[in-house]
């Protein structure tokens, strides 16, 4: 059994090192360790300090491409290297390398395809208050979309089984947090989470210049996820919305009518009541083709983990 450990970082010079020397490299019923490091088109030491600790590869872009993408070379990566199990851990240090251990039992004993390292059913050392409330809008907002109940969707610690990971397709530039979750969900794949320590940031953080810039990124992947694989429900609520403020226009001249046997002072609420039924009932019928779309994806996804799984196998 291969558990291979993959750390997205971008200018982590200062922590980096000791993320990786921290990772157990001796676990119960893993025969072997690696560690992976994605520089993300680093301009400090990153690379040279990832080899320097001990990474097993480094992979590094000539230019930054965000998070999300770091994050699925990663995952790539680990499978390439017949991993079993894949450890994402982050490169600020803010995570103990020692709780691996209790991230992957749950593979381990076949409970769980993906294990979330939950701060917030754990111990957090330090986050302000902006980032406590910023993180529990974005955990509400994802349990609300994906029907789950967890406690911390933004984690960066988490373990994935080989499945798990041969089955996400991570779409996103900017952060992949919410999306695999999303999807997790919608490929039935079963979520676990375990209390995991977080520690103060050193230096600044790299994903995050602002909480309102975050906000708009990460609610724009959120919505974008859910419109892909929820494309029906998504389009019918908005056509059906769109429906429903004409139909209370109109029901305002229908009375008007019953009551006067008029319309005219109501002409244009007729307008704006045809208009917005039309839009509406263009939207409904979006529902339908967008569904159709999804029915592909779906098709061209399967499709993907048949040819991904046949490609290791070889
Ligand atoms: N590959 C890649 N990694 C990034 C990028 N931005 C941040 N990271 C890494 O992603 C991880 C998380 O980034 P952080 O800046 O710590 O974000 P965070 O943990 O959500 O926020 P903080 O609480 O402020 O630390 C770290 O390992 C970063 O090095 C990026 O553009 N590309
Ligand atoms: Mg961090």
């Amino acid at each position: 059994m291969r558990l291979v450990v993959t750390i997205p970082a971008y200018n982590e010079e200062r922590t980096l090192g000791k993320v990786i020397r921290e990772i157990p490299r001796k676990i119960d019923q893993i025969d072997d360790v690696k560690v992976v490091v994605v520089d993300d088109g680093s301009i400090d030491n990153t690379r040279k300090v990832a080899f320097e600790a001990g990474a097993d590869k480094v992979i590094s872009f000539k230019q930054n491409r965000g998070l999300a993408q770091a994050f699925k070379m990663g995952l790539n990566a680990a499978l390439q290297m017949n991993s079993d199990i894949i450890v994402n851990i982050d490169a600020d240090g803010q995570y103990d390398g020692a709780e691996i251990i209790k991230l992957i039992t749950p593979i381990l004993n076949s409970e769980a395809d993906i294990v979330l390292g939950s701060r917030f059913k754990g111990w957090i050392e330090y986050m302000s208050l902006q980032k406590k409330l910023g993180n529990s809008l974005a955990t509400k907002v994802t349990n609300l979309l994906s029907g789950l109940k967890i406690s911390d969707a933004q984690t960066g610690f988490r373990a994935f089984s080989k499945e798990a990971a041969l089955r996400i397709n991570v779409m996103s530039n900017y952060t992949y947090v919410q999306e695999t979750i999303m999807q997790a969900v919608d490929k039935r794949l079963k979520i676990v989470e375990v209390p995991v320590h977080f520690r103060r940031r050193k230096g600044k953080s790299r994903l995050i210049p602002n909480i309102f810039s975050y906000s708009k990124r990460a609610g724009l992947t959120i919505l974008k996820t859910y419109r892909d694989y929820k494309p029906l429900r998504t389009f019918l609520l908005i056509g059906g919305f769109i429906m429903l403020i004409g139909l209370a226009f109109g029901l305002r001249v229908l009375i008007h009518y019953l009551n006067t046997g008029m319309i005219t002072p109501y002409i244009p609420s007729v307008i704006l009541t045809a208009v917005l039924l039309i839009v509406g009932f263009q939207v409904v019928i979006l529902a339908l083709i967008a569904d159709m779309i999804g029915s592909n994806r779906k098709i061209e996804e399967e499709i993907l983990y048949i040819l991904k799984k046949k490609d290791l196998e070889r």
